[in-house]
């Protein structure tokens, strides 16, 4: 954070400059502010080094003194920051899987109970049932569905060592194999997590290693299982992203329009949203007030599932959600779960604006509570919509500025939709690999951190990749990121190294693929484990790459762990708090390479990740001979 922080230095995108120099003339605390109020902030806390698991602490360890080496009860540091790793996976894989569970309530919902969900990709639908062992074949839609509920339902419950239907069904053998072998193929996704905080708990499980792969473990329940969960049954329900075009940018708010922004990550709500928007009363109502009609778009992650699924524009991602606000222009912003500062209701005082939570998990102190439930849905989505646009006549019009920045971007990446426009298979891109033509993939994940200048991380990277003629793939906050800059249009690949613009041109799209929100991550294993099985090699044998980096979130630590639990060598452009263990930093960096075939790496500096990760590349190619 350099001293005299301004704008420019906190965002790289104008339209995000423009808002916080709006949000400092109008004395409006943002999260760069808060930051600052901070500083410093706890070393103890950075290295991980700090225990409350009991109330005999909290302790904290002398990582250089001659302080205390051990906590009251004993503990070392390898053991204080082992366990809270561990903790922040169970934290974040309990996120995503809950998330996965809703979904799976939702359509449970719909097929027992009417809940107005109806089944929208049947065929997406039957591949998953069959990819579970599910008959298929003259079967209605409705027994299929059942089956595939009862086989997720499954895998939050079964009380069995096997590991579950999901990871199962879609990780191949020599994956599956490796988890085996190294004890950590999850078992049941609720459990994994469960036990860590079992594990963690004063005077039980106090060895790096194990409590480590109890945090793989609980990671894997995620990926291949509660993130998977979600992504599928999303596709099922909601339709299977196609590719096209979008708009991202706080400039896709229109001042003549009724704004609801939708924020949070669970589509199941926000789906209803966007729908009721539409509805032909509630546009009347709006006119009524004097707009000129609805304007429903997204935030964070729910925004990216309905831009991939319906092409609804995205107002921005993480560090831009108190930016939405105060344009001025926003009648209601909707939130769910995950990711939605507690500071949006203060922010929104300044304004008209409304905060309208609505899931039950998560409740805002000043907020206008509308809780959700699947088998009103409608009922729900249109009492928000219409709480919304009467609070129109609110708006101040002096009050508000919109940003004009916006890009188109193409997005909808989901493996169906690769591989069509592959033309059905994915040798087309294993060929331009093995030629060459492209030298491997990188999968960026995403978030914002306060603690880096906005999007810089994932622009920056994402370039100097490109430039070595590396596809890069990607979601969450990274694809708003690109989708804001560009770089999601075909016309990008223009700066992308001469092999890599060779194929976007041939194909007609962008250097980067947006595949989505952050259980969408998903999809990026979906799709290495393809290519591994066409391959006939193992994940940590492709060159292949993975790269948080902006990460923040508790999420993003059990992704990048069920990434390197893949195979996948991982970046990382912030640091974790876990520097105060050598050993839990060597385990991670090094030892996993040899348990589970990938590690991770933790280089701030994107240019030089960038350099890391294409040499790791080069090496990946070379030991298969390509
Ligand atoms: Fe949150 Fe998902 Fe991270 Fe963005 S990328 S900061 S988790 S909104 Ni998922
Ligand atoms: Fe301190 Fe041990 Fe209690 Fe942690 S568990 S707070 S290290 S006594």
């Amino acid at each position: 954070m350099p001293k005299n922080w301004k704008p420019e230095d906190k965002s790289i995108d104008q339209a995000t400059q423009e808002m916080i120099k709006k949000a400092e003339k109008e004395n409006i605390e943002t999260i760069w502010d808060r930051l600052e109020a901070q500083q410093p902030q706890c070393g103890y806390g950075q290295l991980g080094i700090c225990c409350k698991n009991c109330f005999q602490g909290p302790c904290r360890i002398d990582p250089f003194g001659d302080g205390p080496k051990k906590g009251v009860c004993g503990a070392t540091a390898d053991t204080i920051v082992a366990r809270n790793l561990a903790r922040m996976i169970a934290a974040g894989a309990a996120a995503h899987s809950d998330h996965g569970r809703h979904v799976v309530i939702a359509m449970y919902e719909a097929i027992e109970h009417g809940a107005p969900y109806p089944i929208k990709d049947e065929k997406k639908l039957k591949s998953v049932a069959k990819k579970l062992g599910i008959a298929v074949d003259n079967r209605e839609i409705k027994e299929i569905a059942k089956d595939v509920i009862k086989k997720a339902f499954e895998d939050f419950g079964k009380q069995d060592d096997s590991i579950i239907n999901f990871a199962d069904a879609y990780a191949n053998d020599k994956r599956k194999q490796t988890w085996k072998d190294a004890g950590v193929a999850p078992r049941n996704i609720d459990r994994e997590v469960v036990e860590i905080m079992h594990r963690t708990t004063m005077g039980v499980d106090h060895d790096t290693v194990s409590l480590i792969a109890q945090g793989i473990k609980a990671s894997l329940g995620d990926g291949w299982g509660g993130s998977l969960i979600a992504t599928e049954f999303q596709d099922i329900l909601f339709g299977t992203p196609q590719i096209g075009k979008r708009e991202a940018n706080l400039g896709v708010l229109k001042e003549d329009y009724v704004n609801i922004v939708v924020h949070g990550h669970e589509p199941v709500l926000s789906e209803k949203i966007i729908e009721a928007a539409q509805d032909p009363e509630l546009i009347e109502l709006a006119k009524k007030y004097g707009a000129k009609g609805i304007n429903a778009v997204g935030m964070c992650c729910t925004g990216l599932e309905l831009l991939v699924r319906h092409g609804t524009p995205i107002a921005g991602n993480y560090l831009q959600q108190e930016l939405a606000i105060v344009t001025g222009a926003v009648e209601a912003m909707v939130v769910d779960v995950q990711c939605i500062m507690p500071s949006l209701v203060d922010v929104a005082r300044c304004f008209h604006t409304k905060i309208i939570d609505t899931s039950s998990l998560a409740t805002f102190p000043g907020a206008t509570h509308i809780k959700f439930d699947e088998r009103k849905a409608d009922e729900i989505a249109k009492e928000i919509v219409r709480t919304a646009v009467e609070n129109f006549s609110n708006r101040e019009k002096n009050k508000v500025q919109i940003p004009k920045g916006k890009s188109e971007a193409i997005g909808g990446f989901s493996v169906e939709a690769t591989l069509e426009a592959l033309g059905g298979s994915l040798q087309p891109l294993e060929d331009a690999i093995k030629s060459g033509t492209i030298r491997g993939i990188v999968g960026i994940v995403g978030c914002n951190n306060v603690k880096v200048k906005h999007n810089y991380n994932h622009i920056t990277l994402t370039n100097e990749l490109i430039k070595n003629d590396i596809l890069i793939i990607g979601t969450g906050c990274w694809a708003t990121a690109c989708a804001e800059y560009g770089i999601f249009l075909p016309e990008y690949a223009k700066n992308a190294g001469d092999g890599l613009r060779t194929i976007c041109e041939s194909l007609g799209i962008p250097p980067a693929l947006n595949m989505g929100s952050c259980v969408d991550c998903s999809r990026m294993l979906v799709l290495a484990d393809l290519m591994a099985r066409d391959l006939g090699v193992d994940i940590s044998d492709l060159p292949l790459a993975g790269s948080a980096t902006e990460a923040m979130t508790e999420k993003a630590v059990s992704i990048g762990t069920y990434f390197v639990a893949s195979g996948i060598f991982t970046h990382l452009g912030t640091t974790p708090p876990v520097l105060g263990s050598q050993e839990v930093v060597k385990v991670l960096t090094e030892n996993a390479f040899d348990i589970v075939g990938g590690a991770f790496y933790v280089e701030p500096d994107p240019v030089k990740a960038a350099k890391t990760l294409t040499e790791y590349i080069e090496k990946k190619r070379k030991a298969l001979g390509i």
